[in-house]
């Protein structure tokens, strides 16, 4: 086939999640990155206030991670992943499980967050059915909440946009209520005091459907991409009791709070709860290769380790689950969280982030701001008419001033690198801060 030159047109790429017409109009594209900064087209330095989308734990193009993927390139591109194996896989399971208490130490490996949810949904089926429960066909998500795109995922999820073009989603699907409640709990620092007890609200709902038509409830530990919404204290533990008097399964989605967000390694061990399922995506490689994974406690793959050793267990998986180069990519990261002490950096930076945040308060139109870990939200009144304007003009203008943030609503939300300094917590801040005062 000889090679056809076709112009780079803008045009033919319907891009997610984006403002097409607006973007295409003036584009806003990133051509390098290194440690802290990306590189834009016209040569700009930006400073990474996201980890690109969440995911960049690590910082940008860390050599160790580079050359681990360079080598397994060159050594073994592609390896079967059903029937078959490849060492990497089972070395990087052993790891995943070491970082996680108890007996969450089985490893099912997807290509993203949103396959890992709708795995850990299936997983969850399917036990309850193995172990006789086949009657708990339902899931329960929570308003608000964020568990990717596939059609598992904007069922249990709670984003009204993400659900209504969609059609009816899976059946069976009913919702606990979120726990934003700013009149009681605006500008709290770290984790809110009100509002433990509207994990009953799952009591309700079994009262409604009877515990014998559940399977299991997934929530985000903290609520990511409805604008950053951190649990109050003792919610997720009243959660998990409630999960133990009905015998449904709890299903944390970790694929943002995971890999040392928050401080912790995992929010598992951040908020001391421990969940029968744990999925995981971005933070595992860095954002490098695509790669997510579900974490399930023992006796829950011992429960599909029946019937006769030909026998196929699980009807589940991906042609790329545990794919090399993500496997390769994703133990070198984990040997720079480590070596680093990315977690310890980001956990000993938490109070300086929280003041830094807190600081907005007070500025023009800032009406909550939250924060826990590495995280932070600083939410903004919309502007009249016009939901989202505010914070989007946000991030346009932090762009053209070499700061990257992301923004949900009205809400800018910020995620680093862990590997970030005081130096850029000043410098993320002092943006914002000169933004907003100027802010119409
Ligand atoms: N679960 C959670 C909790 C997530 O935050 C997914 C699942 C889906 O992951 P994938 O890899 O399929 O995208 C996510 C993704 C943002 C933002 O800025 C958040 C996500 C993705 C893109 C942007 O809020 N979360």
């Amino acid at each position: 086939m000889t090679a056809v030159r076709v112009p780079n047109d803008l045009e033919p790429f319907w891009m997610p999640f984006t403002a097409n017409r607006q973007f295409k109009s003036r584009p806003r594209l990133l051509v390098g990155a290194k440690g802290m900064h990306y590189t834009s087209h016209d040569g700009r330095q930006i400073l990474d206030g996201a980890a690109g989308m969440w995911c960049c734990n690590a910082g940008h193009g860390h050599p160790r991670i580079v050359g681990a993927i360079q080598a397994q390139a060159a050594e073994m591109d592609y390896a079967p992943a059903f029937q078959m194996g490849h060492p990497r896989a089972f070395e990087l399971a052993s790891r995943m499980a070491a970082l996680f208490p108890g007996d969450l130490n089985r490893v099912f490996y997807t290509n993203s967050g949103s396959e890992s949810v709708d795995t850990a949904l299936k997983i969850a089926l399917a036990y309850q059915r193995t172990i006789g429960q086949g009657t708990r066909t339902r899931l329960i998500g929570r308003e608000r909440g964020y568990h990717g795109v596939n059609f598992g995922g904007i069922s249990v999820g709670g984003i009204p946009n993400n659900r209504k073009f969609f059609g009816t989603g899976l059946c069976g699907v009913d919702h606990i209520r979120h726990t934003h409640l700013p009149e009681k709990n605006a500008f709290s620092r770290g984790e809110p005091l009100h509002g433990a007890e509207l994990a009953d609200d799952l009591e309700r709902l079994v009262a409604l459907h009877d515990a014998s038509t559940i399977a299991a409830v997934i929530v985000e530990p903290v609520a990511g991409s409805t604008g950053v919404l951190v649990p109050p204290k003792g919610y997720l533990s009243r959660l998990r009791a409630i999960c133990d008097r009905y015998g449904i399964l709890m299903i944390m989605d970790e694929v943002i709070t995971g890999f040392g967000r928050l401080g912790a390694a995992f929010a598992v061990e951040k908020f001391d709860v421990m969940p029968d399922i744990v999925t995981l995506a971005k933070g595992v490689t860095s954002g490098t290769v695509p790669m997510g994974a579900v974490i399930a406690r023992q006796h829950i793959y011992d429960a599909f380790m029946t019937g006769p050793d030909n026998a196929i267990e699980l009807f589940h998986g991906y042609t790329y689950s545990g794919h090399p180069l993500a496997c390769a990519a994703a133990l070198a990261t984990l040997d720079v969280y480590q070596g680093e002490g990315l977690f310890e950096n980001a956990s000993a930076l938490s109070p300086y982030w929280e003041d830094a945040v807190h600081a907005l308060q007070g500025l023009p139109h800032v009406v909550d701001i939250r924060n826990l870990g590495l995280v932070a939200a600083i939410e903004l009144e919309p502007i009249a008419g016009q939901p989202t304007k505010r914070a989007f003009d946000v991030f346009v203008r932090a762009y053209e001033e070499g700061l990257l943030i992301r923004t949900t609503g009205d809400t800018i939300a910020l995620s680093p690198p862990l590997s970030l300094t005081k130096a850029h917590i000043d410098q993320i801040f002092g943006t914002l801060a000169d933004l907003l005062k100027g802010a119409a």
